[in-house]
């Protein structure tokens, strides 16, 4: 019996693949994102450990909001409450455990000083007798919320900045609204089949699964990468009236008889982005004319993935221009999005530029 309590038998052993035993390696030698995060700080003796402080309570939220996820309907927790949030959906009562969660494990950890979420109409000022703190936390708490209630896997994307303005002055919205090259960390959850961090703090990508029996996330999907090109593409296709000639031109080429490509979409941003990530895809949603700015938010949607994409080797635009060097002008400013193995956003892009200089 292995002596790691959840670990598979040794019978199992001799069945798994190599990479499933490379990862019971990595899962028995076990390198927490605990571990992870404490040998962050001591390559980074600057920070002081707030931003140690800081990923641990990422970590804290993202267990509670698993945790509650993955009972949701025992507890009578799918549906909404019947409240309407400021972007004009029902808030699901998941929503708002997870908003509540991350706030809650943020504000008093004295290492933020401003919290922005989807959830909330306007950002919210950590007050200074909670220790206001050098970081800036952007998230949607739990992306892909209309899927909960038919159990597809939804998430928590975030990312991090430096506050720019001095510790112990009152922070401001000019600390949030940021351009993404400032960013110095991003990650999200996914609550799926299991739990799973991803996260980046601006030296490559890492991947840590939630044990819930011992409550520890675990190195499982180190050093993560995207080559630079994939045969899969994510995109609503119930939107093609919507398309530009360009673009329907591509999505028309990849699904051309002989090109080998497949198409996946599940309808939750932050599912489709993992998917990519780990197998290689490009997820692609550009302005509709339901939604003319784009359907997703810059701030705590695009921003976040496209420092995971770049981190990883991949990339991300509006299809115009790289999402990393926009710059939100309102807290839930939105966006279109290419995002994944460079290749094929790189020719999209090119192509869509070309037809906005025709
Ligand atoms: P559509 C979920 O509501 C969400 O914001 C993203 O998670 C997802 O990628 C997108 O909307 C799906 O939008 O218009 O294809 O249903």
């Amino acid at each position: 019996m292995s002596e790691h309590p959840t670990a598979p038998e040794a019978h199992e052993d001799a069945a798994m693949p190599p990479e499933g035993r490379r990862r019971l390696e990595q899962f028995e030698e076990g390198i927490t994102l605990d571990r992870f995060i404490t040998e962050t700080a001591q390559a980074h003796p600057e920070n002081k450990g707030k931003f140690s402080a800081l990923l641990r309570q990422i970590s804290l939220a993202s267990r509670l909001v698993s945790a509650r996820v993955n009972r949701a309907g025992l507890l009578g927790m799918f549906g909404d409450t019947g409240d309407v949030n400021v972007q004009g959906e029902f808030v699901q009562k998941l929503d708002e455990y997870a908003n509540n969660a991350f706030k809650r494990a943020l504000d008093h950890a004295g290492c933020v000083c401003a919290i922005a979420s989807e959830e909330d109409e306007g950002p919210y000022y950590v007050p200074e007798r909670f220790h206001s703190g050098r970081y800036v936390f952007c998230m949607d708490p739990l992306d892909g919320s209309s899927n909960i209630d038919v159990n597809a896997t939804i998430g928590t994307i975030f990312a991090v900045y430096r506050r720019q303005s001095p510790e112990g002055t009152p922070a401001s919205i000019d600390d949030i609204l940021r351009p993404g090259t400032e960013i110095v960390a991003a990650g999200y959850v996914v609550y799926g089949s299991g739990t799973m961090m991803v996260l980046s703090t601006g030296e490559g990508v890492n991947g840590f699964t939630l044990d819930p029996s011992v409550g520890e996330f675990f190195l499982s999907h180190p050093d993560i990468r995207l080559k630079p090109e994939c045969k899969l593409y994510s995109v609503n296709e119930g939107y093609a009236s919507s398309w530009t000639p360009a673009f329907r031109g591509w999505i028309e080429g990849v699904k051309a008889p002989g090109q080998g490509w497949s198409q996946r979409y599940i309808g939750s941003l932050v599912a489709d982005f993992h998917r990519n990530l780990l197998k290689g895809g490009i997820f692609l949603y550009p302005p509709t004319k339901k939604n003319p700015e784009g359907k997703l938010r810059l701030l705590y949607e695009a921003l976040p993935l496209a420092f995971l994409a770049e981190q990883a080797g991949g990339a991300a635009t509006n299809g115009h221009q790289r999402i990393l060097e926009l710059c939100p002008d309102a807290l839930h400013a939105r966006t279109g999005l290419i995002i994944g193995n460079s290749g094929p956003v790189e020719e999209v892009t090119a192509l869509l530029r070309a037809e906005l200089r025709s």
